[in-house]
Formats: structure tokens, sequence, C-alpha cells
């Protein structure tokens, strides 16, 4: 029977002139039958294996032939699959490419010491601008950089929402308001690029939205900027295509395309900690490796991590090959690899959205989504900062390379010893936060010789009773913290 399903459903693909296409949700598909989808070349939007359906994008003539297939399907709203002709221009309730640019801009005017302007980092193949947009707080010193990225995928602007709302939370918080706000900005430096596909943003508006990948029509109907990253690219053809018309096509080369040698170049020079991909949809959070059935040396790490990020908003984590399927050329691998720069701890959340365009006419949906992900990008924030002692029961354990093993005495009267293990000799930061986060003060080592040390630290005379923070980092970027006590 399946494999009659398979010649119907080739013969519908291969059939069909590009015209409106529909979201359709196929019931009780086993994981095997998704994989030999994806390979045949399927449009698979989604795939929830916990409720057991898988999402195809169909062209709409070919829909009520897919009634005749033996899946119990569901055909989902139209607006979950595309601009509905009334928010063809500006995408509804959703940022448009103009109102992105307004916000981005307004954020500097509105909070000049905490965001930069728009910073262009390079063009798209139809020449437009890629920016980026930097917050952090007035504060000093060495801010980790942490990136946040959404439209790769140019039909999924559920993502963009997310960072938007971020982005206005860290601003509007800063002063007042949420005390996280504060530690994330003064701790760190955040970066945003909300438009990572502009050509294919643009296009989708009053194209209807079906465009995922960038606006390269030499060879097909564009590049999966999602499959064109130097890590592992070109792997195998699982969940990356070799062929120019297929949703993952993954173009000629590694970094073939301006669009991802734009992030590529911008990630090298920033050599941010750890990153957040957006992506929708699905209700997923991803991490490393996804090019392979393989768990990373740091999954005990992301499983930690994503198990807290993802408390409230009940998501699902794992690796891609886990919860999805394999993709190779992925943003998320290259990344964590470690090749170019540092590994950065990157994630991909597929946000919990209806489909890719199904809040255009529903701000509470967008609200919603914004809600349920902000926890986790706070979160995010703090695990990335060292600032969370998130363990994980993962199956990978991680040598510790630098470790703050206790503070004595605990309560401080005076005078503090920070005893520390490093496997190897380095200078040693430390610095003090008080738990809004702000840094109280701070000192420098000189080169501490690998293995066991102590740390001597006397509290400032102006420094009241209470609840503090030390974090110890080195020159690699290797940092842990722990609290502890004053008394006057
Ligand atoms: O296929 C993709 O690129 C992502 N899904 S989407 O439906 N938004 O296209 C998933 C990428 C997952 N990759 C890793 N987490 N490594
Ligand atoms: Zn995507």
């Amino acid at each position: 029977m399946r494999k009659y399903l398979f010649l119907a459903l080739t013969i519908l693909v291969f059939a069909s002139v590009v015209s409106a296409h529909r979201l359709v949700r196929l019931y009780d598909v086993s994981r095997g039958s998704v994989i030999d989808m994806i390979e045949k070349g399927y449009d698979v939007t989604c795939v929830d294996m916990r409720h057991g359906y898988v999402d195809i994008m169909l062209p709409e003539q070919d829909v009520d032939q897919a009634a005749l297939l033996s899946y119990d399907y569901e055909v989902l709203p139209r607006e979950w699959g595309e601009l509905l002709p009334e928010n063809m221009d500006d995408a509804g309730e959703y940022y448009d490419p103009e109102e992105n640019w307004t916000f981005w801009s307004s954020l500097s005017a509105d909070y000049p010491e905490l965001a930069n302007p728009p910073v262009t980092i390079g063009q798209s193949y139809q020449s437009r601008d890629i920016y980026m947009i930097r917050l952090t707080g007035p504060t000093s010193g060495y801010k980790p950089p942490i990136y946040f990225s959404s439209l790769i995928h140019a039909r999924e602007p559920g993502g963009n929402s997310v960072l938007i709302d971020f982005a206005m939370w860290l601003t509007g918080n800063y002063d007042g308001g949420d005390t996280r706000a504060a530690y994330i900005l003064d701790n760190s430096t955040v970066y945003f690029v909300p438009i990572a596909n502009p050509d294919g943003y643009v296009y989708n508006m009053p194209n209807g939205g079906n465009q995922r990948k960038n606006m390269n029509f030499t060879l097909g109907d564009g590049i999966d900027l999602n499959r064109n990253w130097g890590y592992k690219w070109d792997y195998d053809d699982l969940g990356s295509s070799p062929y120019p018309n297929d949703q993952t096509y993954r173009g000629t080369s590694a970094f073939s395309e301006p669009e991802t040698r734009v992030q590529r170049d911008f990630i090298i020079d920033l050599e941010p900690i750890a990153a957040m991909n957006y992506h929708t949809y699905g209700g997923y959070l991803l991490y490393p490796w996804g090019y392979e059935d393989i768990l990373s040396p740091d999954s005990i790490l992301f499983t930690g991590w994503a198990d807290a990020m993802t408390a409230e908003n009940n998501y699902t984590y794992g690796t891609a090959w886990q919860i999805l399927y394999n993709v190779n050329g992925e943003n998320n691998d290259w990344s964590y690899c470690g090749d170019s720069l540092p590994k950065i701890y990157a994630m991909t959340p597929e946000v919990d959205d209806k489909g890719f365009w199904g809040s255009q006419n529903d701000t509470t949906e967008i609200v919603r989504i914004c809600n349920e992900c902000r926890p986790m990008n706070i979160l995010f924030c703090f695990a990335s900062l060292g600032y969370v002692g998130i363990s994980g029961d993962g199956e990978v354990g991680i040598e510790p390379l630098l470790l703050l093993n206790s503070v004595y005495p605990n309560p401080v009267l005076s005078s503090a010893s920070f005893r520390i293990t490093s496997s190897g000799s380095s200078n040693v930061s430390v610095m003090i936060y008080d738990t809004s986060g702000r840094i109280i003060d701070s000192f420098e080592t000189g080169s501490i010789k690998g293995g066991t040390s102590s740390l001597v630290w006397g509290v400032p005379h102006e420094i009241p009773a209470g609840v503090y923070t030390a974090r110890i980092s080195d020159a690699a970027g290797n940092c842990d913290s722990r609290r502890f006590t004053v008394m006057r």
C-alpha cells in the first residue's frame, strides 16, 4: 500500500505547476516513511513523532487527490501556509521587512545607551543589506557575545517576532523592571541578525509566502541557506538535497551563497559564545549534531540547558536526528564544530507557531509564541554566561576546564579565598556580582599554573552584607561561578 502512496504522491509533486500551496497534516506516519518522503523531495514542514503526524506542503490543486490516499489527513487552515491576500503587502501582524527596519532603528533611538543603530554586515544575492543590532549595557570589560538570528528560512516569521520581543524585553527592563535584563546586558553583548534571508522575505510579501530558500535561481528555485554551511556540507543526501528544485537544496558548494558567507564572516569576527538560530514551527529546541546519529561531546551540557530552558514552554528537545531528521551543512553544526573559531553553543528553537503564517491575523497568537520563548531566551543567556549551575543527565561526560570549587570562609567577613582548579596555565579574571547582576568588583590574576590554586579577595568596605556571586573565567573563555554570602 505504502509504495502506491509514494508513487501517487510522487506523481502529484512532479505534475504540479508552481501555484498556491496548502499545508496538509498526515497522521500515523512512521519515521521511516517520513525519511522516505524527505528523500523523495517532499516539502516536509513539520515532523511530530510525539503526536504521530507529519505536515507537508502540497500544491493546492493536488490536495483533494491526497484525500484519496490512505493516510488519515487534515488540510490545515490556508493562513498556516501562505499570506492571505489582505496581508500580502505587509505580512499582517508579523513584522514585514520595513517594519523590522523601523523597529530595529527605533530601538537605538529609544535606548541609545543600550542599542546601536542597525549595522550592515553584508549583502544578499540580490544586494539587499543584511544587518545586525547590538545590545549591551554601559558596563565595560569583556562581555561575551551571544548571537540571535531569524528568517534564514524566509517563510518563518514567528522566529523574527520572538527576536523583536526579546530585544524589547531586554531594553525595556534594563532600568528597573526585571533585573535579569540588567544582568544579561551588563555581562554580555547580545547580537541580533533578524532577517538572515532578506531576498526571500521580501519576495514572500507579494508572492504568498512560500519561499523558504534564497533567491539565487541560477540552477533552480533557490538554495536552502540552512544546508549551505561548511561543516559536513554534502555529508550525505539525508535532509540535504543535491537537486536544485528541492526545498533542502544545499547549493553547489559549502558557503556558495552570499547570505551564508555574510553570517559566517560576521560570526568568525564576533566569536560569540552561544547562539540561538530561530526557525518555525513545531515546538522544538534542537542542538548539535545534526549531520549524523551521534551525540556531541557536550551532549550533557546541551541536555541540561535544554531541559531547564523548556521547563515553561514544554518544547521537545534533542538533536535534529532524534526529533526530526538528519541535516547536514546546517548552521548549528558549523557554529558548534570549532573548526573556524572556538565552539559556539548553538541551538535552534522551532517556535510553536501555527504553521508558517498562521498568526498573521492574530496578535494574541504572536504574543503567545513570544511569551513562551522569552523565558527560554533568558535562561539561554544565563546558562551561556555560566551563571546557572545546570547539570544534565546526558550520556557523555565533559571535562571541566576551569572550576570554582569553593569560597572560604562562607559567609565571608573581610576577605575570601576562591579555590579554583584549572586545566592549564592562564590568567584568570574574577568578577563579583550582586543579586541583580551588577558587577561590584573585579580583579585579574597573573598567569596561574594548571591544578589547584587559591585567589584571595579583600571585601571592599563599601559593599553591604548580602548574597553575591563570584565568576571566574580564563583567556580561553572557560568559566565557572559560585554564590557566597558576605556578613558585616
Ligand atoms: O530543516 C531545517 O533547517 C530546520 N527545520 S525547518 O522546518 N525550520 O526548516 C531544522 C534544522 C535543525 N538542525 C539542527 N538543529 N541542527
Ligand atoms: Zn527553518
